[in-house]
């Protein structure tokens, strides 16, 4: 892990996409964050010593989903399938596919595995999974601000973790996105198409590698859909039932960070610290990661 300094920093981006406003001042105190996302070979030991169910590996109980036929109460994970055609870029359904036995053993499915992926991050875990292996190791997963602090690597107001460029053609790709037209044709200029293992491009200016792209990794706070006003300089983010009156839910989504291998120019542009998306509770994916956090 590495300490990270606690400090005063603007926290969101006015200049870019709604959810990412207002910026504003944020105070974090000091903490230790995980160097690299957690691998499976991590994750590994956490259920060899635990015992530990993925929810992904877990019979569903249909009192939990009333009305959805049993044939469907199938456990697995929601996985990146490139399209053959695309129609638009508002249906995710035309890359996206909900496959029973997707998890973390299996990251695209039954007949997938693991193997000679020891230290690529582990996907396809819900956030009560990843709340579950960072407790057992006495931590927590990082509040938003936290991690956003720890992602702008002491650039403040920066648009990348690294600068203000996107790409430079001298220091080359700093993080492992999608070139080329996202979902048809992934390039692969950055040499890596899908997730890398952790720790293949440069860190940041506190160490940390793939604050930018690889996986997308899950924050502790509830998601809102823009910073809220009040409390401005609260670092916990908003509680439980700010979350839900914005959702319209009890059980709102949670806020994920940093963007993913399939981010790409010409559709999320996710790989940016201020950026962040909602994940809903029980489900995981094959872009969505985590690391975590002790104070
Ligand atoms: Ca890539
Ligand atoms: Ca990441």
């Amino acid at each position: 892990m590495v300490w990270i300094e606690g400090g005063t920093f603007i926290m969101g981006d006015d200049d870019e996409r709604p959810e990412e406003r207002a910026a504003h001042e944020v105070t974090v105190e000091g903490f230790w964050i995980d160097r690299h996302e957690v691998t499976n070979a991590q994750l590994a030991r956490f259920v060899d010593a635990t015992g530990y169910v993925t929810l992904a590996e877990r019979r569903l109980d249909p009192k939990d989903h009333p009305g959805v036929p049993p044939k469907l109460l199938v456990p697995g994970a929601v996985v990146f399938t490139p399209p053959d055609g695309l129609l638009n870029l508002v249906d995710f359904r035309q890359w996206w596919r909900y496959v029973p036995g997707a998890d973390w053993r299996h990251p695209t499915g039954p007949g997938s595995s693991i193997e000679g992926k020891q230290n690529h991050p582990a996907v396809n875990l819900a956030y009560e999974d990843a709340q579950a292996y960072a407790r057992w190791l006495g931590r927590e997963l990082p509040t938003e601000a936290q991690w956003e602090f720890a992602a702008r690597g002491g650039l403040d107001g920066a648009t990348y973790n690294w600068g203000d460029e996107y790409y430079d053609p001298v220091a080359g790709w700093r993080a492992n996105t999608w070139q080329g037209l996202f979902p048809l044709k992934d390039d692969v200029e950055d040499g890596y198409s899908g997730a890398a293992p952790v720790g293949c491009f440069a860190p940041n200016g506190y160490g940390l590698l793939d604050m930018a792209g690889n996986v997308w990794e899950y924050a502790r706070d509830w998601y809102v859909p823009e910073h809220p006003p009040e409390p401005a300089n609260d670092p916990q983010g908003p509680g439980l039932a700010v979350a839900a009156r914005y959702a319209g839910t009890a059980t709102p989504s949670v806020v994920i960070k940093g963007g993913s291998y399939l981010c790409a120019p010409n559709f999320c542009a996710r790989y940016r610290p201020a950026a962040r998306q909602p994940q809903e509770l029980g489900l995981g994916a094959s872009h969505i990661g985590f690391r975590t956090v002790a104070q």
